[in-house]
């Protein structure tokens, strides 16, 4: 029996706008309310990244603790905080969101190389990774590695062998960002058999690959992601109602293929996380 399916809602992400779609959340509360809803609808896992109030990303702790601080008012999903925030923002400012020690999440990303990322650039020089790495380590936030391409994997093993990221080890394989991996389902069993033993991973298709990357991880044994982040179509030419909408379209998904949604304790559980 696959182990229960882990699905995380990105409701807001760096990029989508209030013109692309009218309803994605910005301030702390409107994200909260829609990931409450997203929980309540069966996601387990929220992804969450801070705007300020220009609605542009930003990695002000403070923004990042109300995020967290007004969630864990209204459901128990486990809170997972974006250091990718967004292109324009210097990795010394993304460092400050676990280093400060103000953030009280349980997980948080890890993206480990820098890399062309649609039209700019995602700046992850080693130093950042390094030091990003030892933040959360000390402050006991579990990392979920953010894969854009093959070479990425052996990045994040070497982190692992320094002993600064602890099994099971998470991973997102992230298909479909122009710089990164195409959306194509088939690189997944490549994928799936360079992971170290037990790790746990998920697919994150964006856009048009969304749909087709889920089905494939659901077959796979693995976890999916949904929400404004990564797509804010529903189907072709319809905007998505809200991100709970995606989650409960994933709950569906998740029972058709055989398996069943995981609980936040189901994943605290599994990752040993608190
Ligand atoms: N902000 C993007 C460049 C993450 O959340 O860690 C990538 C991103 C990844 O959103
Ligand atoms: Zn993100």
């Amino acid at each position: 029996m696959a182990d229960p399916v882990i699905i995380t809602v990105a409701p807001t992400g760096p990029l989508t706008t209030r013109k692309q779609h009218p309803g994605v959340p910005l301030s702390p509360t409107e994200i909260a309310e829609a990931v409450a809803e997203s929980a309540e609808a069966g996601a387990a896992v929220a992804h969450v990244h801070a705007r300020d109030e220009h609605g542009k990303p930003t990695a002000d702790p403070a923004v990042y603790a109300a995020i967290a601080e007004e969630i864990r008012a209204r459901c128990d999903i486990v809170v997972q905080a974006s250091t990718g925030v967004g292109l324009a923002v210097p990795w010394e400012e993304r460092l400050k969101i676990i280093s400060s020690g103000e953030v009280d999440v349980t997980m948080a990303t890890l993206n480990p190389a820098w890399m062309t990322f649609a039209d700019g650039t995602f700046s992850n020089p080693p130093e950042f990774v390094q030091q990003l790495a030892e933040a959360m380590h000390e402050h006991d936030i579990h990392p979920e590695l953010e894969v854009y391409d093959v070479g990425h994997l052996s990045l994040c093993r070497e982190l692992v062998d320094q002993g600064l990221i602890r099994q099971p080890l998470q991973f997102s394989f992230v298909m479909g960002v122009r710089g990164g991996m195409p959306g194509d389902p088939a690189l997944l069993p490549l994928l799936r058999s360079m992971l170290p033993e037990g790790s746990v991973w998920q697919a994150i298709g964006i856009v048009r690959s969304q749909l087709p990357l889920s089905f494939a991880a659901l077959a796979m044994g693995g976890n999916i992601r949904v929400g404004f982040e990564d797509n804010v179509y529903f189907e072709k030419g319809a905007l998505a109602e809200s991100n709970a909408q995606f989650v409960r379209r994933a709950v569906e998904l998740v029972g058709t293929a055989g398996r069943e949604p995981a609980t936040p304790d189901d994943v605290r559980k599994r990752l040993g996380v608190r």
